[in-house]
């Protein structure tokens, strides 16, 4: 591996200035408070001349795609980082849901979190099967295993349960609840790599986990997912349907499709993964700014990690209460105004975003706190694009516009 300096992106130019009364906020016409938008999912790039050195390797082999030597090395620093048996790389975590629930056999109803990124319900739904939207518990954002329950029917065949924010969804309740009832389990770890629950690393539970690497993903690989999972025939399977069922040249034992994972994003994937720890440091670093500058705002509640267990914090998630005096929406657009372009994931939950909403219209009466919840987060800029200084700023920002409500 190259000795290359680590270098972490360029932050966005600010414009110096004064952010002490109302009038110096950009909702009120001041100028903003950066001069470029300061977004949430900037790419955190670690060793860009490893990867450079990847890529030259690759083009001199002239092996592009179709389980090539980086994805393999991939597969296997995932594994190996994870703590996991078998890691089947994709091209993105969307089809490696699809994947998961076609290799478990699901069918009929499978029952999803609706406060998720819309790629959990889409899955589903792509492979002909009826996502059916559970309720979160608020405190945490991850499935309310009652409202699982209460949902199960003759035709539910899966649970996805998603772990939010890269917290654990209720593992061992999810599990026995699955297990009594003879379902299948999938997690969707999208936002979960690097992850531990009860000391053992996210990608070992259920029947298998998915990630994503997308490019504004903690851990990216440009576009790319995975499944992981400690089931050989399992994973067998899904290699298989990720590459058109084929198994040797000519001989196709199975549907599949194309689910390949290129060897540029395996390079990309390889590079990050060797950087971990500097961008774990870096959210780690960002995480506890934000602690300190939304500590004194009456009404903004930034979520909490477990310390007991490893975690990425690479969402910054703030929940915006009445004390505040304005709304998430008006915080939203005041950031904007700054160029900072914070987020409301996952508003308005998939129950209400069409197709479901047309689909499922009487969804929304078993999901207040899904509603809830989806109304009153906001998402901050973090990874390594963003440091004390632009946290500084946010945060004045926001203490303006809590003075000023
Ligand atoms: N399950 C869950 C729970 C997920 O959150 C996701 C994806 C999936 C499944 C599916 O995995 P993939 O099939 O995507 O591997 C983004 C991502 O596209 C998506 O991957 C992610 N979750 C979701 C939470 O966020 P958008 O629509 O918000 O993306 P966009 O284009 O607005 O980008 C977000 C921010 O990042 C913007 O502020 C711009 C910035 N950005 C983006 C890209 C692509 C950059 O600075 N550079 C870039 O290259 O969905």
């Amino acid at each position: 591996m190259s000795t290359a300096k680590f270098a972490p992106p360029t932050g966005p130019s600010r414009s110096r200035k004064r952010l002490e009364c109302a009038s110096d906020l950009a909702v009120n016409g001041a100028p903003p408070a950066f001069s470029e938008p300061l977004h949430v999912g900037r790419p955190n790039i670690g060793n860009r001349s490893y990867f450079m050195e990847l890529i030259g390797g690759m083009l001199d082999r002239c092996w592009l795609s179709n389980d090539g030597p980086l994805v393999q090395e991939f597969e296997a620093r995932v594994g190996q980082h994870l703590g996991v048996e078998h890691v089947v790389a994709t091209c993105n975590g969307t089809i490696a849901l699809e994947i998961a629930i076609r290799a478990l056999g699901l069918s009929g109803e499978v029952i999803v979190p609706s406060y998720t990124f819309v790629a959990t319900a889409h899955a589903v739904h792509w492979q002909g099967l009826t996502p059916v939207f559970a309720d979160i518990d608020p405190a945490t954002h991850c499935l309310d295993p009652d409202s699982v329950r209460s949902l199960i029917t003759p035709r539910t065949s899966g649970v996805l349960g998603v772990h939010l924010w890269g917290r654990s969804a209720p593992i061992e309740e999810l599990e026995s609840l699955c297990a009594a009832r003879g379902l299948g389990l999938v997690f969707d770890a999208a936002h979960a790599f690097g992850v531990s629950h009860r000391n053992r690393s996210i990608g070992n539970f259920g029947n298998c986990e998915v990630f994503s690497f997308h490019a504004t993903k903690f851990l990216n690989s440009l576009e790319g997912g995975a499944i992981t999972t400690n089931d050989a025939a399992l994973a067998q399977k899904m290699r298989l349907m990720r590459n058109f069922g084929f198994a040797g040249y000519d001989n196709v034992i199975h549907p599949g499709t194309n689910g390949k994972m290129v060897e540029a994003c395996a390079a990309m994937g390889i590079a990050n993964l060797a950087a971990i720890d500097a961008i774990l440091a870096a959210n780690a670093d960002n995480y506890r700014a934000y602690a300190r500058g939304l500590a004194g705002i009456p009404g903004l509640k930034l979520l909490a990690h477990d310390d007991r267990e490893r975690s990425n914090r690479q969402y910054i998630v703030v929940e915006v209460e009445p004390e505040f005096g304005c709304s998430r929406d008006r915080i939203i657009a005041a950031l904007h105004a700054e160029n900072v372009l914070a987020r409301r994931y996952f508003w308005p939950g998939c129950h209400r975003m069409q197709p479901y909403r047309d689909l499922f219209p009487w969804a929304d009466a078993h999901l207040p706190h899904t509603n809830t919840v989806a109304e009153r987060v906001v998402v901050l800029p973090t990874g390594m694009a963003v440091g004390d200084e632009e946290i500084g700023i946010i945060c004045k920002i926001l203490t303006l516009l809590h003075d000023n409500r």
